[in-house]
């Protein structure tokens, strides 16, 4: 199997103050990795965030006995009419996933007050809402996980009446971020300006949220609630080099 990520940025590289237009991680069998690399360059060059100018496709070899495999999280939807009554939801979803009320409000505060979109997540305590991982505005990118059988998942999410390739990527990542070590919950929305709906996932599920921001807003972002004791260097090795595959 080979493990396929793709960086895009603006005005540079993303090390050299390039600005963040998207990203992409997929697990592939040796067969499908030219597709998939075909795929990602497509993506980077015809992004709603803006016109790359830097890419980095990576490929790598991953040995599949060091893969682990980790649950899919069931789907959950909640309603909501406006962004008000959709952040309500996700403080209350995180709440409900063991975040203290504290934690999740200073959680969305954070995402809402961000200049612009990161790379990657943010770790914050669960119990405070103070940030633990000192990556900056660069942030922690899960990396390295992909689903077990793609055609079985996207008729699943089709049948569900969900199938778009937004819920399809985020309910992997989310599905590898909840079996990590110390993960209490998770709350992102996205970066696209045309994609409103947002998440807050935990082990017992994933729950969609609509309105977590305005249409034709740029900012998003994700954040990964932990117990405050967490080992942070083993959270993020599993987050960025374990490679997972979700069972469905
Ligand atoms: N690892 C860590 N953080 C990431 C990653 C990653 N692999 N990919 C994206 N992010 C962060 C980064 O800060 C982005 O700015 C932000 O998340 C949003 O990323 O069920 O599309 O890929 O309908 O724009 C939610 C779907 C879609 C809800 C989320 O996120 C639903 C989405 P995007
Ligand atoms: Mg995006």
């Amino acid at each position: 199997m080979y493990s396929v990520r793709m960086r895009a940025a603006e005005g540079g590289k993303h090390e050299e103050g390039g600005r963040h237009i998207s990203g992409a991680e997929r697990v592939v069998p040796q067969e499908i990795v030219e597709k998939t690399v075909a795929i990602m360059l497509e993506r980077a060059f015809s992004h709603a965030r803006g016109q790359a100018d830097f890419i980095n496709i990576t490929v790598e070899k991953v040995e599949p006995s060091a893969i682990q495999q980790v649950p899919l999280l069931p789907v959950y939807n909640v309603e909501a009419l406006t962004v008000e009554e959709g952040l309500k939801a996700a403080e209350h979803a995180l709440v409900a996933a063991g975040v203290t009320s504290n934690g999740a409000k200073q959680g969305i505060v954070t995402l809402l007050s961000l200049a612009d979109s990161m790379r990657g997540a943010m770790l914050l305590s669960a119990v405070t809402g103070q940030r633990l991982d000192n990556t900056g505005d660069r942030g922690i990118r899960v990396s390295r996980m992909d689903i077990e059988k793609e055609e079985v998942f996207i008729s699943q999410l089709a049948r569900q009446g969900i199938h778009n390739s937004h819920v399809q990527e985020a309910l992997v990542l989310a599905s590898k971020v909840a079996a990590g070590p110390s993960i209490v919950a998770e709350l992102c929305w996205s970066d696209d300006p045309e994609y409103t709906t947002g998440y807050v996932a935990s082990a017992a599920g994933y729950t969609r949220i609509p309105h977590c921001k305005l249409l034709g807003s740029s900012i998003g972002g994700r954040i990964f609630f932990v117990n405050p004791a967490a080992d942070i260097s083993l959270l993020k090795n599993y987050l960025q080099e374990q490679p997972v595959l979700v069972r469905i």
